[in-house]
């Protein structure tokens, strides 16, 4: 099964889970909403160093090692459990990643991210994605 979605276009990797895994599908995000295309063109770009479009297996690894971490980090920060994670929970989990943004910086990052004043998973590896990059810290 492809790994990114059916209408990507790229090849599948099988044999990776049980019954494959697919990222636009839930089952990854567990309760969260699954992953929407453009997180996925996103969380592709980030790791296709060798830009062909394409994500071999290692950066498949990377990208589902990165991903844990992430939905960790949103599951601890999202304290009411409510899916979201709310401004002053994404300060703290901005800071907890080792980020050290402004109060301006913040608000612009919630602006961009959010939908009304709540950042789902979706969002929230989109953002992560983007502060990764910003950072350098391929
Ligand atoms: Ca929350």
């Amino acid at each position: 099964m492809c790994p990114i979605g059916k209408s990507c276009g790229l090849p599948s990797i099988s044999g990776y889970s049980p019954g494959g895994l697919c990222l636009t599908q839930s089952g990854f995000s567990g309760n969260y909403t699954p992953f929407n295309l453009d997180t996925c063109r996103i969380m592709i770009a980030m790791l296709d160093r060798d830009y062909t479009g394409k994500m071999g297996f290692n950066e498949f690894k990377e990208l589902f090692a990165a991903l844990n971490g992430w939905k960790q980090n949103f599951m601890m920060f999202d304290h009411d459990r409510s899916g979201t994670v709310e401004p002053h929970e994404m300060n703290q989990a901005i800071n907890a990643m080792g980020y050290r943004v402004s109060p301006n910086a913040l608000n612009i990052i919630i602006k961009r991210y959010s939908k009304g004043g709540r950042i789902c998973f979706d969002d929230y590896v989109a953002c992560c994605v983007k502060l990764r990059s910003l950072t350098g810290n391929n």
